[in-house]
């Protein structure tokens, strides 16, 4: 039985709009919000929480950054868009100041996440093809089970959430799935001669920040490399310091052959992506044979240096790193006999709820809304608890305090 709320009036219209006027294809908490500044966002009727979702890792550099709104500002007032049919200035200069930052020698732009990971397969295949000598139309992708990679019919073809891809067929070819964190299963499917690539997150976000063992990622890496295969990391979710480190793969020092990058590249401001790698691989793709109207456009360039710049300029990492240990710490601190674990790295984290009762997850998550903390349960019994990185340490301790007086509900 899930706990009842009241929703304000004013809440209440803005539910009824969305509700009569809106698809259902989410089923979000009962909240209205209208500002967000910081670590903080506001309901309409003024009510101020904390955002321990950080929209799912896009606002690692806190909700409306000033200095990426700044530069939203700028660009917007002078040109926003110029197509790819036309060279613009801000396109070369963001092409050379991210591959810099990352270390590659090319990136393509493009919007959302899955955007770029749908990129990043057509890449693989086509260097599976042009340079590995696949036979036409045989590469196969390794996947891992567990997967989020986003929501295209293609994408969700080798999802294994059957809420993800359960009546959307007839699914895409071309990919195997093993287990996620299991070296010998990726040593087995790369005996195949036609694979080309294995996509993997460094971390499963939607899994429930399921974080692999120690060394995993580089054993991988190293048994790609081995097989002619190329290693493909979705940090569009644990990149950008969001785990404490530039990216997820830099606490083993592995360089993906294929970098893919979303959400906090443009600091929730707006859709941004990129892929990132080297010549070999990205100059597969000819002229007119992938792209995107909005992919590379002046807005989305100047926004995503600003977003980069911050993560740097304020050193988001080392406090993402720092203000993480500090709330596993605090949480274990709890000593809640509701928390069966608390796993994470940086500021990805997430608890896992043990209960009786079913919606126990949900009806926590109600309570930590009432006491001013908005997160939202992921597969049921888990939590994910991931505030911007610009979260500083008497928040931290106030946070947890409020998840403490929360978790009283579950008695
Ligand atoms: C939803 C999940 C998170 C991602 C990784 C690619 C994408 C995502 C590792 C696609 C997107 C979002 C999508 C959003 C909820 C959220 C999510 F719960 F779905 F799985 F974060 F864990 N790779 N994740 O996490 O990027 O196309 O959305 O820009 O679809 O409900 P996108």
């Amino acid at each position: 039985m899930q706990a009842t709320f009241s929703n304000s009036a004013r809440e209440q219209r803005y539910l009824s709009l969305e509700d009569k006027y809106g698809a259902h294809n989410y089923h979000p908490l009962p909240v209205v919000l209208e500002r967000g500044q910081g670590v903080h966002v506001w309901d309409v009727d003024g009510k101020r929480y904390y955002d321990f979702l950080s929209g799912y890792s896009a606002v690692n550099q806190g909700h409306c950054h000033p200095d990426i709104v700044a530069a939203m500002i700028e660009q917007a007032q002078q040109l926003t868009l110029t197509s790819r049919a036309f060279h613009s200035a801000l396109l070369g200069e963001y092409a050379q100041f991210i591959t810099a930052y990352f270390g590659y020698n090319k990136v393509l732009p493009m919007n959302t996440g899955v955007e770029a990971v749908e990129t990043a397969i057509k890449l693989a295949r086509r260097w599976g093809y042009d340079v590995k000598g696949i036979e036409a139309n045989k590469a196969i992708i390794i996947v891992c089970s567990g997967n989020f990679h986003g929501r295209t019919s293609t994408v969700i073809s080798f999802s294994s959430d059957p809420s993800a891809r359960n009546g959307f067929g007839p699914y895409m070819e071309g990919f195997i799935s093993i287990p996620f964190n299991d070296l010998n299963a990726l040593s087995e499917a790369l005996k195949s001669p036609n694979i080309a690539g294995f996509l993997v997150e460094p971390i499963q976000g939607e899994a429930g920040v399921v974080v692999p063992d120690e060394g995993y990622l580089t054993k991988a890496k190293q048994y790609c490399a081995d097989a002619n295969v190329l290693f493909i990391a979705d940090e569009i979710q644990t990149g950008l310091s969001r785990t404490g480190k530039l990216l997820a793969c830099d606490h083993e020092n592995v360089r993906p052959d294929i970098l893919i990058l979303g959400k906090a590249l443009s600091g929730g401001t707006m859709p941004v992506s990129a892929v990132l790698a080297d010549d070999p691989i990205m100059l597969t793709i000819k002229p007119g044979e992938h792209g995107s109207t909005y992919g590379g456009s002046p807005l989305a360039c100047k926004v995503a240096i600003a977003a980069l710049t911050v993560l740097k300029k304020e050193r988001m990492a080392d406090n993402a790193e720092k203000m993480g240990e500090l709330l596993r710490k605090k949480l274990e601190d709890l000593h809640s006999p509701h928390i069966k674990l608390i796993r994470g790295k940086g500021l990805l984290n997430a608890i896992v709820i043990e209960h009786k009762n079913a919606d126990a997850a949900w009806d926590l998550c109600l309570a930590m809304k009432e006491n001013g903390i908005l997160a939202k349960p992921t597969h049921g019994d888990k939590i994910r608890l991931a505030p911007p990185l610009v979260i500083d340490a008497e928040q931290i301790e106030e946070c947890v305090q409020l998840i403490g007086k929360s978790l009283s509900v579950l008695d």
